[in-house]
């Protein structure tokens, strides 16, 4: 049976990369039965029928998948914000990182629109992820910043996620040096994105890096998570966990807590904190 990788998926029809050919194909009976959803990225068994046209007739084992945005086999998520234009939502952002750092899937960081903020203000929103993450500021007007991005994803099978509007689209075409990717603008009454990009879809450069473009969204759940895993989920309280006086002390009301002595020494993110706090809040509700 050929195999082959889904890089696109649209309207029931999934384009799947086959060496140097694409063949379309539909999923066949069993796997929508079984409402076995096929991923952007997976890994599939295919074959033709005699009228020539073809199914999926098995997803094989993948090694993780995100269902927000819906990708699988990856082995980094960009997160892709802006400076403004959309202004940047920090709780839905660094909820999109836990739900990555919870599949154990690697996370940089990329800043869009350097060219609409001051050098002071983009220091600033730097600053709170570059000592945790690979980060990255881009102009997507210039390009600037576009090759430190390159260095960061080389050879990886990665995605971009983040808001609509942000510039995930514009940074493929930069990238692959060609206009192959839907974007579009702002709205001015709204002042969001205005969800060009439909579909995920892979766009394969020649070092044999895979980029996934996905869908940009305005909202976004955590997966079900416990309160523990929420903790686990970022990396800058892990060194300090153990110094907290109780060992499932969870940074909140607890004396002698480390991460909230980081937190007032500056050494911790008040705006990570803040998400982190309200992240609490949001699992607390699976536990009730
Ligand atoms: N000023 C400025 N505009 C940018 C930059 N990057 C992208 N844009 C503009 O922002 C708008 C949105 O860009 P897209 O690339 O379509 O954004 P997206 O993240 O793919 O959006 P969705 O597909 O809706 O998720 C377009 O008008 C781009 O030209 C940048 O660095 N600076
Ligand atoms: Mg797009
Ligand atoms: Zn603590």
């Amino acid at each position: 049976m050929p195999i082959g990788r889904v890089v696109e998926g649209r309207g029931g029809f999934y384009f799947i990369k086959d060496g140097d050919r694409v063949v379309m194909a539909t999923a066949r009976g069993n796997l929508k039965r079984d409402k076995r959803l096929i991923y952007v990225g997976d890994i599939v068994e295919y074959k033709a029928l005699h009228n020539n046209e073809f199914v999926v007739t098995k997803i094989k084992e993948r090694i993780n998948f995100l269902t927000r945005p819906p990708v699988s086999n990856i082995e980094m998520l960009v997160v892709v914000f802006a400076t403004a234009n959309p202004q940047v939502n920090y709780p839905v952002i660094d909820k999109l990182i836990v739900a990555s750092e919870f599949k154990n899937i690697d996370v940089a960081i990329c800043i869009t629109k350097s060219d609409l903020v001051s050098e002071e203000a983009l220091r600033e929103q730097i600053q709170i992820y570059e000592d945790i993450y690979p980060s990255v500021a881009i102009n997507g007007v210039t390009g600037e910043g576009i090759e430190g991005l390159k260095k960061i994803i080389r050879g990886k099978n990665i995605a971009l996620a983040g808001p609509s509007g942000v510039g995930k689209s514009t940074i493929i075409n930069h990238i692959t040096g060609g206009l192959l990717s839907e974007t579009g603008d702002i709205s001015s009454k709204t002042r969001r994105g205005k969800h060009t990009t439909r579909h995920v879809e892979i766009f394969s450069l020649s070092d044999g890096t895979n980029i996934y473009d996905t869908p940009g969204f305005t909202s976004l759940d955590l997966p079900e998570i416990d309160i523990t895993q929420v903790r686990e989920a970022f990396p800058e309280f892990r060194d300090l966990n153990h110094k907290c006086r109780y060992s499932d002390c969870i940074h909140v009301n607890e004396p002698e807590c480390a991460v909230k002595k980081a937190l007032n020494e500056g050494k911790i993110s008040k705006t990570r904190y803040e998400s982190y706090c309200l992240m609490l809040e949001e699992v607390k509700k699976w536990q009730r």
